[in-house]
């Protein structure tokens, strides 16, 4: 059997000991089997480092690199999170394009490819991942790499009116054709990527999805990244019984719970959130005082301009809402922006009635899988899900809503806020054994039997 190599932008090892929010990391370290390589950036910025550095955990070898502050700007500030994490969330309003950091996100592509390519033995199966590496398989190839190689995008892809505004989508499209398989995690993301290469690239894909580009014969799929529900609902049952659980219930002194746990970040609607809570208390005024969002934002790429202005802009906003509604006993939003331990979400996901997820854009979102894996069967929570979260497409049963209306959303909080238990269980019985049937070796595998075949 081939060996397995990751390539993926941050390399999550396991003895780095503080949370981390963020899905990759989290989906991809569950699904680790012994034997895997897992390649990429360490997180640290310095002029050392260029040759890999390799770590030995649970069987897995770690192999990772450093960035130059040069590199680190213009690869991961700059191009990565500064232009295409907005272009691929639809925010062009948001999209900083430099060619210059252009130059030096593909030059971090070749550097990468450089220092993987030594390591790999004939046989590898290579699979690369997320928008900050786009270009590797195809600096690998002009290297002369002939190992099968695939890349998943864990983030949306646009149509091509969309693309057309990034001045190098088409240099960058036609770099995905050097992968063998391109996945992604719905059927909408792969709709527009071949689009885009139909109406860019002049193919016509094959009814299966997959078209033939400059010699080469690339595949694409979707195939929905899961959760190990089983285990998240032992934490969560776990938690539920410690320490910490206890407290928040005390703080609650028996008031709902609504929660949302997201990175701090633009594409997961933050701001629309708390207006739509805002709302909720405007028009279903009986809800005052019974209820408290809690709203855990863990601090992201802070040194993109972008994100230190939606931390402005939320202090802001919590700040006059607490302020309107808040009572000497009771505050309306409680706000955090960290990282909580896994075991803490967990638990904290299972005390609240709602689970409030509603991104404006997001490729999947692990946090609607994680809020239903979380809850007790005997009393479950609603959870309320944007219609523009990946996730929407398989969990059906949720409140499913338009972040961009408030009052729609408003009426959700309500809605769950008021449904009978033998509705709620009959909902969240549903999205159970969809979360569950989904596992991160489900996903793994799906993708991986396509790179081989
Ligand atoms: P993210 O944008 O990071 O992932 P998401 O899928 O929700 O979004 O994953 C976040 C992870 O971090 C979850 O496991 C969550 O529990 C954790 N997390 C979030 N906030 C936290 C907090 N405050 N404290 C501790 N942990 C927190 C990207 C894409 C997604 C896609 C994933 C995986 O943007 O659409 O689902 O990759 O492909």
């Amino acid at each position: 059997m081939s060996r397995l190599v990751i390539v993926s932008n941050r390399v999550q090892i396991p003895s780095e000991k503080s949370p981390r929010a963020g899905g990759l990391a989290v989906a991809l370290g569950s699904g680790l089997k012994p034997g895997t390589l897992w390649f990429g950036w360490s997180g640290k910025r310095g002029t050392g480092g260029r040759t890999p550095s390799i770590h030995e955990a649970q069987g897995v070898t770690y192999a990772t690199v450093d960035l130059t502050d040069k590199e680190y700007n213009e690869f991961y500030v700059g191009f990565s999170n500064g232009a295409l994490w907005p272009l691929l969330h639809y925010r062009l309003d948001f999209l900083d394009f430099l060619r210059h950091e252009y130059d030096g996100y593909r030059g971090v592509n070749a550097y990468f490819a450089g220092a993987l390519l030594p390591l790999l033995n004939d046989d590898d199966l290579v699979w690369v991942h997320d928008y900050q590496l786009i270009p590797a398989g195809l600096e690998m190839r002009q290297l002369g790499a002939r190992h099968r190689i695939g890349f998943f995008l864990h983030i949306p892809f646009v149509p091509p009116e969309i693309l057309d505004a990034l001045p190098c989508g088409v240099p960058l499209l036609k770099s995905l054709c050097a992968y063998d398989v391109v996945g992604f995690h719905t059927e909408d993301h792969r709709h527009a990527f071949l689009a885009c290469v139909s109406a860019f690239l002049d193919v016509s894909p094959d009814e299966d999805g997959s078209f033939v580009y400059d010699g080469r014969r690339v595949r694409t799929l979707s195939d929905p990244i899961g959760i190990d529900a089983e285990e998240f609902a032992a934490i969560a049952a776990r938690s539920a019984r410690g320490a910490e659980v206890k407290r928040i219930r005390e703080s609650l002194f028996s008031r709902a719970l609504a929660i949302g746990a997201d990175r701090l970040d633009y594409s997961k609607g933050l701001p629309n959130r708390f207006r739509a809570f805002d709302q909720l208390l405007e028009r279903f005024p009986e809800h005052r005082g019974n209820i408290s969002m809690l709203q855990v934002a863990a601090r992201s790429r802070e040194d993109v301009d972008r994100y230190q202005q939606l931390r402005r802009t939320l202090d802001r906003l919590v700040g006059d809402i607490n302020g309107r509604y808040s009572e000497f006993d009771w505050v309306p939003i409680r706000y955090m922006t960290r990282a909580l331990s896994r075991k803490s979400l967990a638990g904290f996901y299972r005390v609240a009635r709602v689970g409030v997820v509603t991104p404006l854009r997001d490729g999947m979102n692990l946090v609607a899988k994680e809020y239903v894996a979380a809850q007790s069967s005997a009393d479950p929570g609603v959870l309320i899900l944007s219609r523009f979260a990946g996730a929407a497409d398989q969990l059906r049963e949720a409140l499913i809503v338009n972040p961009f209306d408030a009052d729609e959303v408003a009426e959700a909080i309500n809605q769950a806020l008021t449904m009978e238990l033998p509705e709620r269980k009959e909902r969240w019985q549903a999205l159970r054994e969809t979360v569950w049937a989904g596992t991160p070796t489900l996903f793994t595998d799906t993708f991986l039997d396509m790179l081989r075949a």
